[in-house]
């Protein structure tokens, strides 16, 4: 993508003078953060071709509704005709039996990357997980070439998205940026988001410096806002130009009236928080 990036972070400075394509894909588009980043890429693109497996409506003539299973790589296919960039949200969100992710996100995730290949699409915006590193401790500062260590079936999913689009990138030239989302939530729940939570305008920002900024190559974001303490070093994405601008901070009182999980929790020891206990479903 070639448009000239905005170097700001909020609704407001999205304007005629923003990066622009003409037909975005937002994969997704049905869950919380395409209910929230739907309206917001609008402001980037002529057109939203909006998809997911649930029920959507559009709001306006600028979104296209496409219902679409990931696991179904004809639909896939059609998905993608005349698709200038994708923003792919779309899949399992949290860990859940293997055979859900395999079909949502394993072969989903594939059957994108086919058919962007075979429609000549070349950037994605893949959202990838912490969940990638969730085994790694609290506290302990890691980058992106950290070898992985999920903490679930979810979590390796994304591991297999992140090598999926380097080998895409890798054979056929389609730039992805796999962002390693940490937790964006309006507000962040407990103290472990105090450190991992993704504001909404810094996610945004983070998706389109993803899709505009030159030559990203191939490149994994860590996704966390400017908040007081860190886990991940984005020290090897930083040609994306993520910077992001909100913070934890004014929600820590109300986050630390609520007293802390015992000290010898999993959920208190490792990065990728409950999630490292979920399971197993049989
Ligand atoms: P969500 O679960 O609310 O949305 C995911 C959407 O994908 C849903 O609308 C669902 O219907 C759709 N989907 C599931 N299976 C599908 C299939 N087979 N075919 C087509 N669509 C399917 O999740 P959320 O919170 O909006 O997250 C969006 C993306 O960001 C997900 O990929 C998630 O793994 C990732 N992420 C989100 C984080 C967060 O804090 N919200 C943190 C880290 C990663
Ligand atoms: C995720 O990957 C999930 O999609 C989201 O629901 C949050 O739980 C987030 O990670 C997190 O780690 O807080």
């Amino acid at each position: 993508m070639s448009s000239k990036p905005t170097s700001d972070n909020t609704d407001s400075t999205a304007s005629a003078t923003s990066p622009r394509c003409h037909r975005l894909l937002l994969t997704g588009a049905a869950g919380h953060l395409g209910g929230v980043m739907r309206e917001r890429l609008k402001r980037y693109a002529d057109i939203v071709r909006i998809s997911d497996i649930s029920a959507l409506s559009a709001i306006d003539e600028q979104e296209e509704v496409a219902l679409c299973d990931l696991a179904d790589a004809d639909a896939v296919h059609a998905l993608l005709k005349d698709v200038d960039a994708v923003v792919h949200l779309g899949g399992i969100s949290v860990e859940r039996p293997f055979e859900e992710i395999l079909s949502a996100n394993i072969a989903g995730t594939y059957h994108l990357y086919e058919a962007a290949r075979k429609r000549g699409v070349k950037r994605i915006v893949f959202a990838s997980s912490n969940h990638v590193t969730g085994f790694y401790r609290q506290g302990e500062v890691i980058d992106a070439d950290a070898p992985v260590r999920p903490d679930g079936y979810y979590g390796v999913s994304k591991a297999f998205g992140e090598n999926l689009s380097r080998f895409y990138f890798d054979r056929y030239g389609i730039e992805t940026v796999c962002l390693r989302i940490g937790s964006s939530l309006a507000e962040p729940k407990d103290r472990r988001m105090l450190v991992t939570w993704l504001g909404y305008d810094d996610l945004e920002h983070l998706i389109v410096r993803s899709l505009f900024a030159p030559n990203v190559g191939h490149a994994i974001v860590f996704g966390a806002s400017a908040n007081r303490d860190r886990w991940w070093d984005n020290g090897r994405g930083a040609h994306v130009g993520f910077d992001p601008k909100q913070n934890s901070e004014p929600f820590r009182a109300q986050v630390e009236s609520v007293p802390p999980l015992a000290a010898d929790d999993p959920a208190a020891i490792f990065q990728g928080g409950v999630f490292v206990k979920v399971g197993p479903f049989e």
